[in-house]
């Protein structure tokens, strides 16, 4: 057999759960050069990595910290290539590397992931665009210091939407927070009735504004779950009740604006006034004069699960997302970009264009406690909200998100490449775990191609399109595919991906970046999508159907490993399904630590927060002797799960790893298939037999995990900061 020793020494997973879980919460440098859904762990990749290469008697853990030793001769594939952190750690062993997904995006992300960058000729070229026109877009955020009377820059613009309604009150603001910031245990407030700002600690219990308006806790709030209700006349509706003909969502009112003034060093929140106000529709005037020119994306909002969300309320195209000023700022900046002469430079300077459109538009919320603005995507899906934040495009001093400040990030990234740390832990006085950084001399500096011809340890093949059909690549070739497939309905990536697709289309390179379609590509999309009519027998199919074009691609005994995770048991046979009918078998699993913890909520004790690296290896025709299950093979299995469930919980306990009953559910499941192995259910009788088993050992899951401390109750250190501080009025 030719992969005598894969997978046969000791995997670290254990000793990694809790360095995971520090990646978990800050992913490396080089991953924040751009959004990309759902982002992997390195360290789960880079184990299994290990694991096939080494030795049975290696010593992973030890050499998960060194330096990594050269595989020129071996191949790994990731179909599912997404935000690239398989062909990354794959190149850092020096692999031949092939990954291919069906976003442009994530080849653009990729590459960009795993290529060098001059960084000289980038910031020359950052310091012309300056000149050019960062200082105009400057110009359009400028505001007067209230405390100096020079002008500051204006950092961010807090926004709220309102309507004209027939009440007495004629328009409606959609004050959804009163509170801009808490900072130092003060709260800067804001009051809808004469727009002051003001400063509070609550300390009778109630803020009163100069003119009388009363703010009793920091919680009030006129709109609840998008239903807004007028303290004045009583109105009560549904915010997306709300037509175009009464200015909503685009009409709003700019209530604050956060402010650094160079000159005093100033650093506060001021209400805006007249020349902020001028400032704010000369911008509009401006827009409506040189809108035709401008790289504007003109794409209509397909229908779609996520995208039906704005729809309703009314965005009917994805420039509707920014309102003008920050549609002419993005427009003068990308018109710039686009002349660049130097194309190798452009392609850096288009990734931060499209990295910061996340941060600059109307869906952009405040982090009041943090006092920071938040991305679009923060949970995956379009929110309309009705306090909007505007950054300002260009840059300040202080402040992120911008453009000046995404190139700084991409740049510092970068520099991971060369200086490539994985994290280890070290346990502190006070019972947390600090993290720390061990540089083992890895470099990533790659020069992808897109012919197989090319490929070697420097030239990764990174292709963008549908990996049913991976004609590109010679039959029998791949020693491993490495990959995380999608997750049903999990994430809508074309739907999400739409919001970047879109303005990457408008730029002058846009073919040779491969955004060569106005919208991203949806139909041979893999995924549960009830609106693009795509159930989970569709789903399945294709990850079948990739699954067994993989199986084409791997040479004799070849390994598939992914990671996964499902409450359902359903979703479990789907896979296994799929692993089985593609011609592979299931042989061994480890439990990781997943990159967030998913579920109705994500810290309670019904969340699932570990992954099953599932290692599959593919069966030759002959070697698969079909055996009928009988009880005892199934006793059998049972026991081994049990076994291995039980010395997992203590590895992890030792750890003090975090597990809830379906996180253990998940283990015991994929243990159980793994320990069926070849003896995967063939027929319906034995299924039924099988299942039934299964069912009742998973009923009685926590009596066999006896004494291990399943998590009851998760609370992130957020969510119980802010129960703290912001219950203090209760
Ligand atoms: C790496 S991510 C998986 C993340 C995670 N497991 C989840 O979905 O929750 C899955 C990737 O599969 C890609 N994908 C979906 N259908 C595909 C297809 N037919 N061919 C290639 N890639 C596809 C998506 O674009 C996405 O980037
Ligand atoms: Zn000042
Ligand atoms: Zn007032
Ligand atoms: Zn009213």
């Amino acid at each position: 057999m030719a992969y005598r020793n894969a997978f046969q020494a000791k995997m670290p997973n254990d000793l990694l759960y809790q360095p995971s879980r520090k990646e978990a919460s800050r992913k490396k440098p080089v991953f924040f050069i751009h959004k990309y859904f759902a982002r992997r762990i390195t360290a789960n990749f880079r184990m299994s990595l290990l694991g096939f290469i080494e030795d049975k008697d290696a010593d992973i853990a030890d050499l998960f910290y060194k330096k990594s030793a050269n595989n020129e001769n071996i191949t790994i594939l990731d179909p599912f290539m997404g935000g690239g952190t398989t062909i990354f750690e794959a190149l850092r062993f020096g692999c031949k590397v092939i990954g291919n997904d069906l976003q442009p995006l994530s080849l653009f992300v990729t590459k960009a992931l795993v290529e060098s960058v001059d960084e000289k000729e980038v910031n020359a070229e950052v310091k012309r665009l300056e000149k050019t026109v960062g200082e105009k877009i400057r110009s359009y955020y400028k505001t007067t210091c209230p405390c100096c009377g020079k002008k500051a820059d204006g950092m961010y613009s807090f926004h709220v939407k309102k309507a004209k309604t027939d009440t007495a009150c004629k328009e409606h603001r959609f004050f959804s927070s009163f509170v801009i910031a808490y900072k130092q245990d003060e709260f800067t407030v804001v009051c809808p009735k004469c727009g002051k700002l003001g400063k509070t600690q609550f300390e009778n219990g109630v803020y009163v504004c100069e003119c009388g308006w009363k703010l009793y806790s920091p919680k009030d709030t006129y709109v609840k779950n998008g239903i807004f209700t007028c303290p004045d006349c009583g109105e009560t509706k549904v915010l997306s009740d709300y037509g175009l003909d009464t200015g909503y969502p685009f009409a709003t009112d700019v209530v604050a604006i956060e402010y650094y003034c160079p000159h005093c060093k100033t650093h506060d929140y001021k209400s805006p006034d007249e020349d902020d106000e001028h400032l704010f529709r000369k911008a509009k005037k401006d827009f409506s004069m040189m809108e035709k020119v401008l790289p504007i994306p003109d794409q209509l909002i397909p229908e779609g699960y996520n995208t039906n969300q704005i729809r309703n309320h009314r965005y009917r195209k994805f420039r509707d997302l920014f309102n003008d000023r920050q549609l002419l700022c993005l427009g003068l900046l990308l018109q710039e970009i686009n002349n660049v002469e130097n194309k190798n430079v452009q392609l850096w300077l288009q990734l931060a264009f499209s990295g910061m459109l996340e941060m600059n538009n109307m869906f952009c919320r405040y982090q009041q406690n943090a006092y920071k603005i938040c991305n679009i995507f923060f949970n995956h899906a379009y929110v309309p909200i009705t306090m909007p934040v505007e950054n300002c495009v260009w840059g300040a001093k202080l402040g992120t998100g911008t453009f000046d400040k995404t190139i700084q990030k991409i740049l510092r990234g970068k520099k991971f490449n060369k200086h490539i740390y994985d994290l280890s832990v070290k346990k502190s006085a006070n019972g947390r775990y600090d993290s720390i950084q061990v540089e083992n001399g890895d470099t990533v500096e790659a020069i992808p191609v897109t012919d197989y011809a090319n490929i070697d340890g420097k030239h990764p093949v990174l292709r963008c399109s549908d990996s049913r059909k991976l004609d590109f690549i010679p039959d029998e070739s791949v020693d491993m595919v490495l990959t995380d497939p999608p997750y049903g309905a999990n994430v809508m990536y074309s739907e999400l991906i739409d919001f970047f697709h879109v303005w990457n289309y408008q730029s002058s390179i846009a073919k040779e970046i491969g955004f060569t379609e106005p919208v991203s590509p949806k139909t041979e999309e893999i995924i549960v999508n009830p609106i693009a009519g795509k159930d989970f027998e569709y789903y399945q199919t294709g990850i079948t159907a990739v699954f067994t074009e993989c199986h084409k691609k791997v040479k004799k005994d070849g390994y598939l490993v992914f990671s996964f995770h499902d409450k359902s048991l359903d979703s479990w046979l789907a896979i296994l399904e799929s692993i089985y009918s593609a011609g592979f078998c299931l042989k061994k699993c480890y439990p990781v630590q997943a990159e967030t913890r998913t579920g109705a909520h994500t810290s309670n004790k019904n969340s699932i927060g570990i992954d099953l690296m599932l290692v599959c290896q593919k069966v030759s025709e002959m070697s698969s002797p079909m055996t009928i299950i009988t009880e005892e093979i199934v006793e059998n299995a049972i026991a081994t799960t049990r076994d291995f469930l039980i010395s997992t919980l203590e590895k992890f306990q030792k750890v003090e790893a975090e597990f809830t009953v379906p996180d253990i559910q998940n283990i015991a499941i994929a243990e159980f298939f793994a320990a069926l192995g070849k003896n995967y259910l063939s027929d319906m009788t034995s299924k039924h037999l099988v299942l039934s088993k299964l069912q009742i050992f998973l009923d009685n899951i926590e009596e066999v995990a006896g004494d291990f401390e399943i998590t009851k109750k998760r609370n992130g250190w957020w969510s119980e900061l802010y129960r703290q501080k912001w219950n203090i009025n209760n």
